[in-house]
Parts: structure tokens; sequence; C-alpha cells
């Protein structure tokens, strides 16, 4: 079971930049504290994007240019709590859409929450809760005929570095039959004053995330990292337009796994990467859809301009 965890672990530290992989912050607790940095007032990418879907879904689902003669396929990568899509699913049934909802996720226990308090806003929605991998699922619904819209939202895809991200589209594109849309939610490049804080919020909900990560390496793989022997460093390279995170080690230190089984040696100051989140802005998207069968037709922006939803078709 966490044998995978366990070579990603020991490989990423083996490297000489060490790095451990963002998707394992999502641990019970990790789940938590992400929720809670959604409404931190420094995470500006959460608000805009609602901002977005809650005064601008019509506007959205005019772009989209859906096919109404049949029921379409709202498939969503990634459940989350629901609070944006609902908002755009609410409108999709004022106007009459006939659709069913498509929420794919790794963890059941996500997906029956949102099934649920779904049920209860929406008795009328037909809703159909996928677990599993994106790409499996997708695999499995492709024969389906109805038209699909693909949400991908809260600038997840930044969280891939760039080949990986141009990997994914690939992948997705592939997955969709021509007249397919995605609706892909984007955090945009700007000023590192604005970014940063998002990473380093001042009640310091992000670094116990990004500290999270140590604590389910000890509990889990029975290691024995000193949490307080590690600091939390976000970076911002407003050029690039990538921020990383960083577990910065305030001393040198070895760190075992089951007993002396096996060790790592850390220097004072040495970093281990643990997320990239990337900004976009138009000309990068566009260069990531090259290898791809998508063209974005439309964008969608929130007033501060901070963020966008833009619209894709295969
Ligand atoms: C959910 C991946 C978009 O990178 O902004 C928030 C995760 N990490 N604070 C992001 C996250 C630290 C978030 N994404």
């Amino acid at each position: 079971m966490n044998t995978k965890f366990k070579t990603d672990v020991f490989e990423g530290l083996s490297k000489s930049l060490k790095t451990l992989s963002s998707k394992y912050f999502y641990d019970e607790i990790g789940d938590k504290l992400f929720v809670k940095i959604m409404s931190l007032p420094e995470y500006y990418l959460t608000r805009a994007e609602y901002e977005i879907f809650d005064t601008k879904s019509e506007d959205i689902i005019e772009k989209l240019k859906l096919n109404t003669l049949d029921t379409i396929d709202i498939i969503e990568l990634g459940a989350g709590d629901g609070k944006k899509t609902k908002a755009f699913l609410k409108v999709l049934l004022a106007e009459n859409y006939k659709f069913r909802y498509v929420p794919i996720d790794i963890s059941q226990h996500a997906l029956n929450a949102l099934g649920a308090s779904l049920k209860t806003e929406f008795s009328d929605l037909e809703i159909e809760i996928k677990q599993g991998e994106y790409f499996g699922v997708l695999e499995d619904i492709k024969t389906n005929k109805a038209q699909k819209v693909i949400m991908f939202l809260g600038s997840n895809l930044g969280n891939l570095d760039d080949e990986a991200a141009q990997d994914f589209l690939v992948k997705l594109s592939n997955a969709l039959r021509v007249g397919d849309k995605i609706i892909l939610g984007l955090d945009l490049m700007k000023p590192k004053e604005i970014v940063l804080p998002a990473y380093n919020d001042s009640q310091g909900v992000t670094k116990a995330f990004n500290l999270n990560l140590l604590h389910r390496i000890n509990r889990e793989l029975h290691a024995d990292f000193d949490i307080s022997n590690f600091g939390h460093a976000p970076e911002y390279d407003e050029k690039t337009g990538i921020a990383r995170s960083f577990l910065v080690s305030k001393k040198e230190q070895k760190v075992c796994f089951n007993g002396d089984h096996t060790c790592f040696t850390f220097l004072k100051d040495e970093k281990i990467q643990t997320e990239t989140s990337r900004k976009y802005n138009d000309a990068i998207l566009q260069s990531f859809l090259q290898h791809t069968n998508l063209v974005q037709t439309s964008k969608i922006s929130d007033s501060n301009n901070y963020f966008n939803s833009y619209i894709l078709e295969r």
C-alpha cells in the first residue's frame, strides 16, 4: 500500500536537489489544511476563481457553445469542495441544459461528501461519481458518445512541471472527441508581492501544510524527521512565472527510516523542493497547446485579472 509512496520518497531524497512530490500533501490532515488555505486572506486564487463562476457562469456557458440536443457530460477532474462547481451547475440547471455531472477523484471520501451535499442542494441533478485516476476513468467513458465538458479548476495544472503539464494536455486531448470542451482554471503571472504571501501566509497555515508532509512520512514510513529542524521557504521567479515551495534544513542533520536502516543527511540550509505552482499567461498556455489537438476559444477573467478560466476545444 505504501510502497509507491516509499519508493518516491527514497528516490526524491537521494537526488542532489532533494525533492518530495506535492501529491503527497493530501492526507486527512493535509486535506483539512488545504481547506483552511482556500479561505486565507493571502490566498487569492480560490476567491478569484469563485468570483468568475459566481458572476460569469452565464458567460462561460455561452462561450462553451454547447450542443443542446443531447445530454452533456460535465466531467470534473478533482472533486474539491464543489463551491465553484455548484455556482456553475446552478446556472446550467436554470438554463434547462440536459446534463450529467461526473466528478472524478482519487478519494472516495471526497466524492461521497461532494455527492451528498449536491443531492441536498440540487435534488434534480443527475450525478455519477467516478473514483479513480483521471485518465483511467476518462478511458472508461471514452466510448460514451455524449458531448463532454471537462472541468479542471484551481490552477491544479500549475502543480505539474512544464514538461509534465504538456504531456497532461496531450493525454487529455487524446481522451476527448472533436467538439468536446475544457474549462481550464489557471492562476496568472503577477508581481511577487502578491504571489509570495499566498504561499507564506501570516497565520502559518501554508507552513503547516508543507511541514505536514514530513509528519506524514514519519507516521507512514517510520522516519524520524525532527520537524522543528525544518523551515518553510517559498520562492517565486517573476520572469518565468514559477513558484516553488521548499523545506529548509535548519542545521546539519541525519534522518533515518525504520531505525537505522536507511538514512539521509542534510546540510545546514539544504532545501527539499516540495511543490511547483506555475503561473500562466496566454502565451505560455498557447505554447503548451501546440502539441495537442486543443485550441483556446475564449477566456474569462476575474475583476482583478488574477485568474483566468480558459475555454479550450478539441
Ligand atoms: C491546489 C495546487 C493550486 O499550488 O496554489 C496551496 C496548492 N499549495 N498552497 C497551489 C497549494 C500551497 C495549490 N493548488
